[in-house]
Parts: C-alpha cells; sequence; structure tokens
C-alpha cells in the first residue's frame, strides 16, 4: 500500500461525518493519504495546521437561541488573505476590519485588496475610510480590467506561498484568479444589474496552483461573525488596548467616568468614533463567542452546500 502527502485542493462536499467530533479536512490541509491498489484514497492524518480562518457556526440555530458555539475552519495553511472588496456601492470598510482582524487572529497576513479600480472615482477617500479603523492593513486599489495596480500584489506572490482569497460574491476573486494567472482558470459570472451583487458562480472552495502561488478561491460570504479572535483584535487595535489601561479606574468602562483615557482620545480626535465601535463590537462578539464555545471545530462533513454559496 502507498503512502504519501497530499494537498486538499477541493472541498469536497460527499465526506460524511461518520464520526462525531473527528476533525474532517479542509482546503489548504496537507494530508497523509494510504493509496490502495484500485486507486483510491483514505486519509489516514491530517498535517497540522499553520494557519485557519474560521467563522462561527450557527447551522441550526437562531442568532440568540444558542447554546453551544462552535466554528468552522473555512480556509487554512495560508501565509496571506486577499480580503477582496469591490470600490463599488457596497464598500465596506468595517467589514474589511473583521476579515483583517480574524485573519491576524488565525496566523496569516491580511491584504486589503480593492477590485474595480477603473469604476472608483474617489479610491483615496475609500483608503481613509478603511485607515479609520484599521491603520495597519496593506491596502492595494487594482482593476482587473485595466491593469492598474496588479503588479504592487507581486510582493506577495511568491513560489511557495498560498493566498486565499475572501470577500463577497461578485467582488471579483475569480476574475483576479483568471487575470494573474493569464488564462481562465476560474468561471466568471457577470454581476446581475440592479444591485451589483454576484450570482454565485464559485460554489465552492478550490486551490489553484498558478506558476508555483497556490490560490484558495471561495465562493462568497454574506455575513462574517467572529469566534474569539481576542489575540487579533489587540493587533488590530493596540492603541485602544493600550488607552485602557490608562484609565483612572481600572474597571472603568469608558461611558461618563472621570479620568477615562478612552473618552479623551474620542473627544481630542485621536480615536476615531468608527474604529472605537467596532472595537467594540468585534471584542463582544469574541467574548460572547468564547462563553458559549463547545468545541474546537466542527468536522467539515457536516457543513451543507447551502451556507457555501452565500453572496
Ligand atoms: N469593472 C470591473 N468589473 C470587474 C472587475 N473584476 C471583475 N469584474 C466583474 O465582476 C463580476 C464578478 O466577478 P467574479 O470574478 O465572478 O466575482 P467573484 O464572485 O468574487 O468570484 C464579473 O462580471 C466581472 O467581469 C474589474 O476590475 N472591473
Ligand atoms: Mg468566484
Ligand atoms: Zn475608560
Amino acid at each position: 500500500m502507498d503512502c504519501d502527502i497530499r494537498r486538499e485542493g477541493i472541498f469536497c462536499r460527499n465526506y460524511r461525518a461518520v464520526e462525531k467530533n473527528v476533525e474532517y479536512p479542509v482546503v489548504g490541509d496537507w494530508v497523509f493519504a494510504e493509496r490502495d491498489a484500485f486507486g483510491s484514497c483514505m486519509i489516514k492524518k491530517i498535517e497540522e495546521r499553520k494557519s485557519v480562518f474560521k467563522r462561527p457556526d450557527r447551522r441550526g440555530h437562531a442568532d440568540g437561541y444558542v447554546k453551544n458555539m462552535l466554528d468552522e475552519a473555512i480556509v487554512v495553511n495560508f501565509d496571506y488573505v486577499f480580503i477582496i472588496s469591490s470600490l463599488n456601492r457596497n464598500f465596506n470598510a468595517g467589514r474589511i476590519a473583521r476579515y483583517a482582524a480574524i485573519t491576524r487572529s488565525g496566523g496569516g497576513v491580511p491584504v486589503a485588496v480593492l477590485t474595480k479600480a477603473d469604476i472608483c472615482n474617489d479610491i483615496p477617500g475609500r483608503i481613509m475610510e478603511i485607515r479609520n479603523i484599521d491603520d495597519r492593513v496593506d491596502i492595494i486599489p487594482i482593476s482587473s480590467y485595466t491593469g492598474e495596480g496588479l503588479e504592487n500584489l507581486r510582493e506577495y506572490l511568491h513560489c511557495g506561498t498560498t493566498v486565499a482569497l475572501l470577500g463577497s460574491s461578485g467582488v471579483g476573486k475569480s476574475t483576479l484568479i483568471n487575470t494573474l494567472a493569464s488564462r481562465d482558470v476560474m468561471a466568471v459570472s457577470s454581476v446581475r444589474a440592479g444591485d451589483d451583487k454576484g450570482r454565485h458562480t464559485t460554489t465552492h472552495r478550490q486551490l489553484i496552483m498558478i506558476d508555483g502561488i497556490s490560490f484558495i478561491d471561495t465562493p462568497g460570504m454574506r455575513e462574517l461573525g467572529v469566534c474569539d479572535v481576542e489575540e487579533g483584535i489587540i493587533e488590530t487595535f493596540p492603541d485602544i488596548a493600550a488607552l485602557e489601561k490608562e484609565c483612572r479606574f481600572s474597571d472603568c468602562r469608558h461611558r461618563t467616568e472621570p479620568g477615562c483615557a478612552v473618552l479623551s482620545a474620542l473627544n481630542d480626535g485621536t480615536l476615531s468614533k468608527e474604529r472605537w465601535l467596532m472595537y467594540l463590537r468585534m471584542k463582544n462578539e469574541s467574548r460572547r463567542f468564547a462563553g458559549m464555545k463547545k468545541s474546537k471545530s466542527v468536522p467539515a462533513g457536516q457543513i451543507g452546500r447551502k451556507r457555501d454559496i452565500q453572496g
């Protein structure tokens, strides 16, 4: 019997959760597979993951009724997460900051890739919106149509690197992969006229190797809650964590207390309101999740297809 190590390239929807609490592979995993004489493979072991991007798994639960929260790994073993956002009217700086904090928590480097620069006439304004919340994430505006900015992506694209592309449906993830590959490797949809939403052409997660670089293409994610990503939040908002320590009272709620360093930073403009609100929101979600968390992860085989094609 042959035994080899290979990389999980396509998120296979046919994994069956035969055993509960067993870790199933997701795209990007390195696995040990045993091959029999008929060419069938059996995965024996999943290698330890160096990075993971995860989100809360609310399957079967209405928000607020969740007693035991699980998390779900979306992609693993990446160096960079390209947070792909279109420079159209669905642009949302808060969403980018959220993806960035989750990426940092999971051990990767976030890069905000702003697509469709050809249809935006205020790119500096958009960049400022992001900077207002996250002043550390790299921001690269590009257009797959005109080629603008693509050369700035090269510094992340080296042989042996893995890049995961995450973002809503219709923002141009698959188009970017095709552009970088100079050929059509992924199917691309036309966006719906009217609401600019994509049509979920990419329905599964897939790893594509181009010139030694592994790209992980994903379908759109509509909502993105945070799991226990305390570390990523502190990395994203280190100044706020430092301010909180400067408050006169150690249990300061930063509402009306005298000597509150956060309130004074908000008043003199050194801390933006958007940044503070995003910090509070993420921190509350993260704490709430940590309090409800039951087990470390969920078998991938139980993840329904429907969730993967949200946009
Ligand atoms: N104007 C413009 N449209 C783009 C650009 N990149 C992609 N699109 C269009 O956006 C739509 C969705 O692209 P697709 O790659 O399928 O998005 P995905 O769902 O994120 O993979 C398609 O109609 C693309 O032609 C770009 O740089 N500029
Ligand atoms: Mg796609
Ligand atoms: Zn305070």
